[in-house]
């Protein structure tokens, strides 16, 4: 299809898959029911996140910073060197409350019971759990892992504060960073495996330096064990702060473009007076906002990022083009939708999808929402990109 231009233009065999799926055999109405059913279902999921491990392991300094938070900001766990978190307390993300990151009480103290602890803090609630540990890994740790297991949950070991080992350890003349890596890893999977613990996964984490060491595998290996809504739900709210998360975001936000695009165009029985097509845009302001908020792109996370990463906050924004950054209101979205649109994108999804030529509202509204969402995302994503090299310089 080299005359449509852009690669974005043109449907993936499992996206045309998809929407041929949805409209087959059935009435647009009963097939629009079930794309809402399924945006429902989808707001309504919930994840709840376990963090758990000795007491001044860094549990509650993780809970922060995968929420996008320093120590200090509103809303952020109490964290210190002393003692500091007695019950579990659930905190929210900062943009997606569906997402709960639970701070439980400290592990390891001479009377600890795995399974009289488990009942106390509720396990039943959780996804997953995420055991912290910043030094070996140790019976009490082993006895949790079990005692998880035999509840039927998941759990994730974390080897945390690893930026104060590296800095240790560079102190020797023949220091190397790659090897240091490898040698606590190695010694942390030995200690689990003496334990009991068969081909143990161990994450290095710092979370004074979330983007880098395991946080991308980690993420990767907590995605892989969850349902699609809540595989969905952790995506969006992972902090964006490596190129390959961004890249995912993208792509699980492409993902339901279509649908987007025929339900706001289904729903919408008369024409917008100002355009010449028919459309809801009271949804694709909500999925604008969605982009935009999984991006980290609004003024509170950038602020954040820029103390993260010690860049002056001008800097960050300097790198952004998208129009969206002004506001996402009615109005800026009317604009987006009035661009000129060349026939051939019709044709081009006629021939793919006919059924399209069906819609009430025609596939003129449906092609001309469709390219504005995957342009924005495009922008949007771009943009988010850019904010993440130019906060931690290099491409991570
Ligand atoms: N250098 C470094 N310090 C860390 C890291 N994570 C936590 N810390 C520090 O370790 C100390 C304890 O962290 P907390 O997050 O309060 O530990 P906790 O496990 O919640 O402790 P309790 O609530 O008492 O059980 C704090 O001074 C943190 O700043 C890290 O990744 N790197
Ligand atoms: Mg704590």
């Amino acid at each position: 299809m080299a005359e449509l231009g852009q690669e974005y233009d043109v449907i993936g065999p499992t996206e045309l898959e998809e929407i041929k799926e949805a409209l087959a055999n059935k009435d647009l109405a009963t097939a629009v029911r079930e794309i809402q059913d399924y945006f429902e279902q989808q707001d309504r999921v919930e994840l709840n996140i376990a963090v758990t491990g000795e007491s001044g392991s860094g549990k509650s300094t993780f809970v922060n910073a995968f929420r996008g938070l320093e120590d200090e900001d509103e809303g952020s766990a109490p964290t210190g060197v002393v003692e500091t978190t007695m019950e579990p307390k659930a905190y929210l993300h900062p943009e997606h409350v569906n997402v709960k990151v639970w701070d439980l009480p400290g592990i390891g103290t001479p009377n600890f019971k795995a399974d009289k602890y488990l009942e106390q803090v509720g396990f039943q609630r959780y996804d997953f759990f995420v055991i912290v540990s910043s030094e070996r890994f140790r019976e009490c740790h082993v006895q949790l892992a079990n005692e998880i297991n035999k509840m039927k949950k998941k759990f994730y070991f974390i080897r945390s504060k690893i930026d104060c080992s590296i800095s240790a350890e560079s102190r020797k003349k023949s220091f190397n960073k790659e090897k240091t890596l490898n040698d606590i890893r190695d010694d942390c999977i030995r200690g689990l495996e003496s334990i009991g613990v068969t081909s143990p996964d161990v994450f290095l984490i710092s979370c004074f330096d979330l983007g880098s060491y395991d946080f991308s595998p980690l993420q990767e290996t907590m995605n892989k064990s969850l349902p699609q809504f809540k595989k969905h739900l952790l995506m969006l709210a992972l902090p964006n702060i490596t190129l390959q998360i961004n890249k995912k975001k993208k792509k699980e936000l492409e993902a339901d473009i279509w649908r987007v695009a025929l339900i706001s165009t289904a729903v919408a029985a008369v024409p917008d007076s100002d355009l010449s097509i028919c459309v809801d845009i009271l949804i694709l302001v909500a999925v604008l906002i969605k982009y935009y908020r999984a991006f980290n792109l609004d003024e509170q996370s950038l602020q954040n990022l820029a103390e993260r990463s010690g860049k002056p906050l001008k800097e960050l924004k300097a790198v952004l083009k998208s129009p969206l950054h002004e506001e996402i209101s009615q109005h800026v979205v009317k604009k987006l939708l009035s661009r000129k649109d060349n026939k051939t994108y019709i044709k081009y999804w006629l021939s793919k999808i006919p059924i399209l030529g069906l819609l009430t509202a025609g596939p003129w509204s449906f092609v001309v929402v469709y390219r504005m969402l995957k342009t924005c995302l495009n922008e949007l994503a771009e943009d988010a990109q850019n904010v993440i090299m130019a906060a931690f310089q290099s491409p991570v």
